[in-house]
């Protein structure tokens, strides 16, 4: 069988493990090829750490792509995280419609924020800039906040509804004109937490749910992102991937608190890797 072949579009934060330093290797675990295109480097991640260097690379971002035209490269995912600006936006635009091709699958995962707040560093108009994106994509990965911010809704705290979930899960699909769209961190009780995915095609909803972990561990968004993309490059079905994503995830984080690791310095996905490729290489 022909090897696919991605292209992840973060940043590097170079301590503190998320964007490129964990889509990287749990993409490649798949047996999928994972070309780059950083979009700046960072000493690490903004999210708890003070002080951290910022080196832009929109610049590069252009002549990185004039290159590779050059050569018969193609893409069967696009997949973009952490994007730092509304020219990076912009810029992602254009890298879609220069690299896809009918058979990519453009994945958007809109980091910018978590419970109710933008990440440091975001103006507050962001998520109008991310929800142009989101348009552009097959698939989309927003945790709730995000969701609630593109939609102009405000963000309520849970536990949710299921009909809450399921009308905000359905408004992105359809107001942003998504055909599969995955929701992160819904909970409807405090014991169990996990993820909702919608597939306008068969206008269902399915649900991965696990154990609630208490603490917030930086990076799992990151983590479970690659995880699903993974799992559909595979193909996997769309409940089967957030299902895998979801224990991947969960059990990453049990065994860093389980070893009492600092939140800020990222999870312990990298032991779950093993069975991880076993899950998604049984083709
Ligand atoms: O995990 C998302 C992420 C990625 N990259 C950078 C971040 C964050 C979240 O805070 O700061 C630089």
């Amino acid at each position: 069988m022909k090897q696919k072949r991605i292209v992840a579009i973060h940043d590097i934060s170079c301590f503190g493990k998320c964007s490129l330093t964990v889509a990287l290797p749990i993409i490649s675990a798949a047996g999928i090829e994972v070309s780059v295109i950083p979009t700046a480097v960072l000493s690490t991640h903004t999210g708890g750490f003070t002080g951290f260097t910022f080196r832009d690379l929109t610049d590069d971002i252009v002549p990185i792509l004039d290159h590779w035209a050059n050569y018969d490269i193609q893409f069967d995912g696009i997949y973009t995280g952490y994007l730092g600006s509304f020219e990076q936006i912009e810029l992602m635009k254009q890298t879609f419609d220069r690299l896809r091709t009918e058979n990519t699958i453009v994945f958007v995962d809109p980091v910018m924020a978590d419970n109710g707040k933008l990440y440091p560093l975001f103006p507050q108009d962001f998520p109008k800039g991310m929800r142009s994106l989101c348009e552009k994509a097959d698939v989309i990965i927003p945790n709730i906040t995000e969701a609630c911010f593109m939609l102009d809704k405000e963000y309520e705290e849970g536990p949710y509804t299921k009909e809450y979930i399921e009308e905000l899960i359905r408004r992105l699909s359809f107001e942003l004109n998504v055909k599969r769209v995955v929701l992160t961190g819904v909970y409807f009780d405090d014991q169990k937490l996990g993820a909702a995915a919608y597939d306008q095609d068969q206008d269902k909803i399915e649900y991965a749910m696990s154990d609630r972990i208490t603490g917030y561990y930086h990076g799992t968004g990151d983590v479970f992102a690659s995880a699903v993309m993974a799992s559909m490059l595979s193909n996997k079905s769309l409940k089967d991937a957030i299902e895998i994503a979801v224990d991947f995830t969960v059990e990453s984080i049990k065994r860093t608190k389980e070893a009492n690791t600092d939140v800020k310095f990222g999870v312990d996905f990298e032991t779950g890797l093993k069975k991880l490729a076993s899950q998604l290489n049984d083709k």
